[in-house]
């Protein structure tokens, strides 16, 4: 997989993928992740690449010309599946979103900042829009980056275990059950005598059980008709 993202302030999503599970991912060449700064498109000495509004009001708005050089430029290299962009006002992301995206080859992320960007960019070259949820944040680039995490460890091979991808919350529309590790007791809190039996059966249905308990109680919006 290749993911190409695009924002005016690229420094700000480094570390997420310079460190630990994403940082191995790309090492391993399972997933390529470039950076392009919007600046590098602008056509006038100051490296502008946003202007005031039409027809007025707050906050300045991300020009259609860096971007559009940016983007043609990149879908002139390489077939792109998804040029996604973004935005508070998009799909908000879950699972299934994120699970349809591990399968594609190449991919753009499109980080909106100041009030967003001129319509005609989304027109043209926009495949899908998409929030993290519903707040607000200063710019898509911290959006972009929990995407890129939520897409990249699903690709094969990136997580250690195959399997604990498969076993997460919301895979299966419930959420995880209580997990536990050593010690057997602390400070007189056991952990649940069925876990210490042995018997996969067993624990699988416990695990089961807790699950719809617990998606019971928090998410109740996720138990839909088949349970
Ligand atoms: Cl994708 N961008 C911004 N600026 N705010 C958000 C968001 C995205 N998703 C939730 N809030």
């Amino acid at each position: 997989m290749r993911i190409d993202i695009i924002s005016a302030v690229p420094d700000l999503m480094v570390s997420p993928f310079r460190t630990s599970i994403l940082k191995r991912a790309i090492e391993k060449g399972l997933v390529n992740v470039y950076f392009h700064n919007i600046r590098d498109w602008s056509s006038n000495n100051y490296r502008q690449i946003d202007d005031a509004p039409y027809g007025g009001g707050a906050g300045m708005v991300m020009m259609i010309e860096p971007l559009d050089k940016c983007i043609s430029e990149l879908k002139s290299q390489r077939e792109y599946d998804d040029i996604i962009y973004l935005t508070p006002d998009g799909i908000t992301l879950n699972q299934k979103i994120a699970n349809n995206l591990s399968i594609k080859n190449n991919l753009i992320f499109l980080c909106g900042h100041y009030k967003g960007i001129d319509q005609r960019v989304r027109d043209l070259h926009i495949t899908k829009e998409i929030s993290i949820g519903d707040y607000v944040l200063t710019g898509g680039e911290l959006a972009a980056c929990v995407l890129a995490d939520a897409v990249i460890r699903l690709l094969p091979g990136v997580l250690s275990d195959e399997q604990s991808a498969l076993t997460d919350s919301f895979q299966d529309d419930l959420l995880s059950p209580p997990i536990y590790t050593r010690p057997e007791s602390y400070k007189g809190m056991k952990v649940p005598e069925v876990l210490l039996s042995g018997d996969p059966n067993k624990i699988d249905a416990w695990r089961h059980d807790q699950a719809v308990r617990s998606t019971t109680e928090k998410r109740p919006d996720l138990l839909g008709d088949e349970e």
